[in-house]
């Protein structure tokens, strides 16, 4: 692999502290094209990373997400590593998230924080959190990862021209592993050094608000990949108050109190839930048809760049 090939992405707000020693970290290691996507940051960041000899572009919006998004349309290298800019994942370990990538067993590479860290660097929290967050992912889509909010990746040029992002904030690195399950694209992860923020560096991560948020998405987006998990976690839902507010009223009944708004509540509450889980098995169909079709059709555009 020639490192002219490599586009180190980062992504920064106010990381003004550790900004520059991350660049000339890359500098060092043989790395040249270093895009920083700065999200108007009200300290020296901007000037920082320049002098130390990155190229800057201000986000023209607002969030990590919608920064992410506009790099990738920046971007024509042919590999493409995202990095937080906060000092917390080592630049040596490049060559680790870029194998896979460059030997074409991954479109895309996460490294998994995991594997190895720093007493500090995860609060408890955070640690709960991202645990709950990755077996809900793995329950949405079938994939069970370790780490799907890693702020250490690889992608090739593929990855990222087929990855399409919509969402603006901390949902970025979820709607990156969505978008790889969604179109096929093959993922690996392999155990990267997590260390604890420098003193002073603050996080602009709200771990309740955020963390809600990326669940959300993650359900969201499973929609369109399985409507089955979608669509019964609401049935389920409906028929469970149904059938317990049903309970209640013949409970009451027996005892010759009648509630008629209740009972006909929990009558809409099961009778809904049950129509929930028809639409589960229809839009299972729609989505698996849509599958077999889209996978023809990759297969045509590769048979057509061959010719
Ligand atoms: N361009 C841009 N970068 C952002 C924005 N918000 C955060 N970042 C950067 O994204 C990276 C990750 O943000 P952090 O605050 O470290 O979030 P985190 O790593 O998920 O959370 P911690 O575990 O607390 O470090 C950092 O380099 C931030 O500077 C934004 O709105 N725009
Ligand atoms: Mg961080």
């Amino acid at each position: 692999m020639n490192k002219e090939e490599v586009c180190i992405l980062i992504p920064t707000l106010n990381e003004g502290k550790t900004i520059s020693g991350l660049v000339n970290e890359f500098k060092t290691l043989g790395y040249r094209d270093i895009l920083v996507i700065d999200g108007h940051s009200a300290d020296d960041t901007v000037s920082n990373a320049q002098k130390a000899g990155a190229r800057v572009v201000v986000q023209s919006g607002t969030g990590k997400g919608q920064a992410i998004s506009q790099a990738f349309h920046i971007i024509t290298s042919k590999y493409v590593v995202m990095i937080d800019g906060d000092g917390t994942y080592l630049p040596e370990e490049i060559e680790k998230l870029l194998e896979p990538v460059v030997s074409g067993q991954a479109d895309h590479v996460i490294g998994n924080r995991f594997a190895n860290y720093q007493k500090g660097a995860f609060t408890r929290l955070n640690l709960f959190g991202n645990r709950i967050l990755n077996k809900i992912f793995g329950f949405a889509y079938g994939i069970w990862l370790n780490d799907i909010l890693s702020g250490y990746r690889a992608f090739n040029y593929n990855a990222i021209k087929n990855i399409e992002l919509n969402r603006t904030g901390f949902e970025v690195e979820t709607e990156i592993t969505v978008e790889c399950v969604k179109k096929d694209l093959k993922i690996v992860e392999v155990p990267i050094t997590y260390l604890a923020r420098v003193s002073g560096a603050v996080t602009k991560l709200r771990p309740i608000r955020d963390g809600f948020r990326i669940a959300s998405t993650i359900y969201l987006l499973a929609r369109t990949h399985n409507p089955l998990f979608y669509f019964n976690l609401i049935g389920g839902l409906l028929t469970i108050v149904g059938v317990i507010v049903g309970i209640y009223v013949v409970d009451e009944w027996l005892q010759n109190i009648t509630h008629v708004p209740l009972a006909i509540l929990a009558t809409l509450l099961i009778v809904t839930g049950i129509m929930m889980f028809i639409f589960a098995i229809l839009s299972d169909l729609i989505v698996a048809m849509h599958r077999e079709n889209m996978h023809m059709m990759r297969k045509i555009m590769k048979e057509k760049e061959k010719l």
